[in-house]
């Protein structure tokens, strides 16, 4: 049984927040050393709920705890979006473009069974069951900032791996350069493939070491529990450094390719939407400032704006990636 733990406890980052998580983390390194002694599948399971703590679980879906991530940069102390505005306020075109259609409509997905194709320039290509992909690797919690391209941000706990575990199961030649995410596109269960908006399927893509990067999280879960449909049910990238577009949902495609390619947003506006689209403050897009963002669910929708920070924080992590480029021409 899940433990409940009241919202409001968890909502704000506040000094008195931290001393208890200092304390936490002790506690799980504790367990840890324990867990390999006699007693360990009890304290393994101590563990499993210890990270469930961390995050109040909504209750609306099947469970996927995940355990505290080790990565650099996983966890901001920044207070959590609500849940509501989370899976209430989303960009998924292919259910519609109005920020509440993918709620309204995403019911209609079908997530299992599932699979994602691996494809292109690795030694072990074939399709991947979500099951198998559930096991790959240990699933973690990570709290990273969400910042889309329109200007607003969210705080949300993801829970997955980095992508990096699967991209070392598939082994990738020596000639690949790029991967590329393809997501799904079946006009009978995505009413909004109807419109035009963007060239179907949704694709996007990273460079080998951006995919590689441990920050780079294949994502199953949200606050405990699986995807919500969405949000980009049952399998989604989540990169927390680039402007949101670029952490494509629900995926069945992962192709490894030699040349940069096109991505669908690309596609749509080349001036708008480069191929990088690390979140950066000071390139604007070419109908608005990226200087500021709004934290959904902050003083209300429209009110107190908050700095854009470059590579959306998670510059000492991966500012390196991009060492001698110009970020003006690489937008
Ligand atoms: N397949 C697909 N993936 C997508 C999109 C989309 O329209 N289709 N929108 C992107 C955009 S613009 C953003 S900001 C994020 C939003 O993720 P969220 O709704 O979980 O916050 O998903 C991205 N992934
Ligand atoms: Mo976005």
């Amino acid at each position: 049984m899940p433990i409940h733990i009241p919202r409001h406890g968890f909502d704000h980052a506040t000094p008195s927040d931290i001393t208890p998580r200092a304390i936490y983390e002790q506690r799980r390194d504790l367990i840890k050393l324990l867990a390999g002694g006699a007693a360990g599948a009890v304290l393994a399971g101590w563990a499993a709920r210890d990270a469930m703590a961390q995050t109040p679980r909504p209750g609306k879906l099947a469970a996927l705890p995940g355990a505290r991530s080790a990565v650099a940069g996983a966890v901001t102390m920044e207070k959590l979006t609500d849940y509501g505005d989370v899976t209430g306020y989303n960009n998924f075109y292919e259910f519609g473009t109005d920020k509440a259609d993918p709620a309204r409509h995403a019911h209609a997905l079908q997530t299992s069974p599932w699979s994602v194709e691996i494809e292109g320039l690795v030694n072990k290509p074939g399709r991947y069951a979500l099951e198998d992909l559930l096991k790959l690797s240990p699933m973690e919690e990570r709290i990273y900032r969400l910042r889309c391209v329109e200007g607003w941000s969210m705080v949300i706990p993801w829970v997955g791996y980095s992508l990096s575990a699967l991209i070392k199961r598939v082994e990738p030649q020596g000639s690949a350069r790029y991967v590329e995410f393809v997501t799904l596109a079946d006009p009978k269960q995505m009413p909004g493939l109807r419109s035009r908006v963007l060239d179907w399927p949704y694709t996007e893509a990273l460079r080998l070491d951006e995919a590689l990067h441990p920050l780079t999280l294949l994502t199953f879960g949200m606050y405990g529990e699986v995807l919500p449909k969405q949000n980009g049910a049952p399998v989604r990238l989540v990169v927390p450094w680039k402007y949101g577009f670029k952490s494509a949902k629900s995926i069945v495609k992962i192709r490894f390719i030699e040349q940069e390619p096109r991505t669908a947003w690309n596609k749509a506006a080349a001036n708008e939407y480069g191929f990088y689209s690390n979140v950066n403050p000071d390139v604007d897009h070419p109908r608005w400032s990226q200087a500021t963002e709004r934290r959904i669910g902050e003083d209300g929708l429209f009110a107190k704006k908050r700095k854009t920070l470059l590579f959306n924080g998670y510059e000492a992590q991966v500012g390196q990636l991009y060492a001698g480029m110009d970020l003006r021409k690489n937008y």
